[in-house]
């Protein structure tokens, strides 16, 4: 087992990361800008060095300057957390060609999946279902003409390079298949250098259901269940809850157990989350997350599984602490992400904290990197905390999350808090018949008359 893990992330994430080493015995390593000097995550670890200055791209996206602190400090294995160099395949290749574990899956796969042409290829020959679309990319207008021919009208053109709902283009109808082409491969190009683009026919008002995987070398790869991420806004998840309203028991164990044989069948190794539209009671895979999630916790407080301690046990070649069937469902949890930003208008709100306390009691947890007196930097996305909660039953964990969000004080920026406290009134998101439409429609209908 590693004797020192450096944690190459900051933020609540870090903090977590840091959480798991210390319950092993394993010494972290923080790294962090001249931005993050008085982060909590730097505070916790039992070392850390400045990589550089605020930029992310100066500091956290450095590969040579994480390398290095890893070098200086003798750390054994790097976490990289999610975001920042989580899924960029030359840093874990570049990490262990310096003789460093990455925390996470292989270069291949992590490649695999970043091509959503070749991830969707490879997961469909395992058995995933897909959404019906192009066999692959699809180079000239013609192609996608002919394609869309024989689809069904709407019809979505995606980025290979894509994912997290950039480089996507609606045609709503034929006579605009041409401009949504051409667009979403001029946009592919500026945006990934790539503009390779492939076709889907359109859902109009699915739920995303995403399934997390984990997957030692030693042949064992389970399930833990689903999380209902259908609470987004401009493709930000804003609430994540596990399980999913819209799922019951057989459902969730058929599909859990189709994306467990695919994901074995690919040889994966580590924590992977495979992401699905589910509309009309069929599953429609769309892409494969080769990182932690940021929704993790939901999934830990109904399995009782620490992810990132499985996932810090698999890169040190230890099978995983459970087998599928030892896992095993139970409660509700509804996670809400705090971030420092306008609850209406999302304008970031970066600053000091004058007051902060967190909520607590049976069921509540808040990740959060948050102290009175700390200043929120500008530099980087505005997450400053996870508040997750858990109840035997999901109406339990909405009364325990509308008393937790009553007692968290965060005074001296502006908060999602706020909206949050509304939102849990309302009667669609009270009864779980919500889309990936339905926040944005309701802060349109809901937006306070200017
Ligand atoms: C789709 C879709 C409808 N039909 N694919 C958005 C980001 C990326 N994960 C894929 N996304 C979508 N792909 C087809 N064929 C709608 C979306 C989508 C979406 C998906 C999940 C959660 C929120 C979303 C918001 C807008 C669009």
């Amino acid at each position: 087992m590693f004797e020192k893990i450096l944690i190459a992330n900051r933020g609540e994430i870090a903090l977590r990361i840091h959480r798991a080493c210390k319950e092993m015995g394993i010494a972290t390593v923080a790294v962090h800008s001249e931005a993050d000097a008085n982060a909590m995550h730097v505070r916790l670890a039992d070392e850390s060095v400045c990589i550089g200055p605020a930029q992310a791209a100066q500091s956290y996206l450095k590969i040579p300057n994480i390398i290095a602190a890893a070098e200086i400090t003798g750390a054994q294995a790097i976490h990289p957390g999610y975001g920042f160099l989580s899924e960029n395949a030359k840093f874990a290749e570049i990490v262990e060609a310096h003789d460093l574990v990455f925390i996470g899956p292989t270069p291949d796969h992590i490649r695999l999946m970043g091509d959503k042409i070749a991830a969707k290829k490879a997961v469909a020959e395992a058995g995933i279902p897909t959404v019906p679309g192009s066999d692959g990319g699809v180079e000239t207008f013609e192609d996608a003409k002919k394609v869309a021919s024989t689809m069904d009208f709407p019809v979505l053109i995606k980025a290979a390079s894509g994912g997290g709902g950039r480089g996507m283009k609606v045609a709503q109808t034929p006579d605009q298949l041409k401009e949504a082409f051409d667009t979403a491969r001029a946009e592919a190009m500026a945006a990934f250098g790539d503009d390779a683009v492939y076709i889907e026919k359109y859902l109009g008002k699915p739920r995303h259901i995403e399934i997390q995987i984990i997957a030692d070398e030693h042949g064992n790869v389970a399930h833990l269940g689903e999380r209902d991420c259908s609470l987004q806004r401009r493709h930000q998840k804003v609430l994540e809850e596990a399980p999913s309203p819209a799922l019951n028991k057989e459902q969730r164990m058929e599909i859990g157990e189709i994306t467990r044989q695919a994901v074995a069948k690919l040889g994966y190794r580590g924590a992977g989350t495979v992401e699905y539209l589910y509309e009309d009671g069929k599953f429609y895979f769309i892409e494969m997350n080769t990182r932690l999630q940021v929704e993790h916790p939901v999934t830990e407080a109904i399995t009782n599984i620490d992810l990132v301690r499985e996932q810090i046990r698999i890169a040190a070649g230890m099978p995983l602490s459970f087998k599928q069937e030892d896992v095993q469902f139970n409660g509700w949890s509804i996670e809400c992400r705090i971030n420092a930003e306008d609850p209406r208008t999302f304008a970031p709100s970066p600053g000091e904290v004058t007051d902060f306390h967190a909520p607590g009691g049976l069921g509540v947890r808040l990740d959060s990197g948050l102290y009175a007196g700390y200043r929120i930097p500008p530099y980087y996305d505005s997450l400053i905390g996870k508040l997750i909660v858990r109840g035997a039953t999901r109406e339990e964990a909405l009364m325990r999350l509308r008393r937790a969000l009553g007692e968290m004080v965060i005074n001296g920026v502006k908060t999602t808090g706020p909206l949050f406290e509304e939102l849990l009134h309302e009667p669609d998101f009270i009864s779980g018949d919500y889309n990936i439409r339905w926040l944005e429609n309701w802060l349109s209908e809901t937006e306070p008359k200017s």
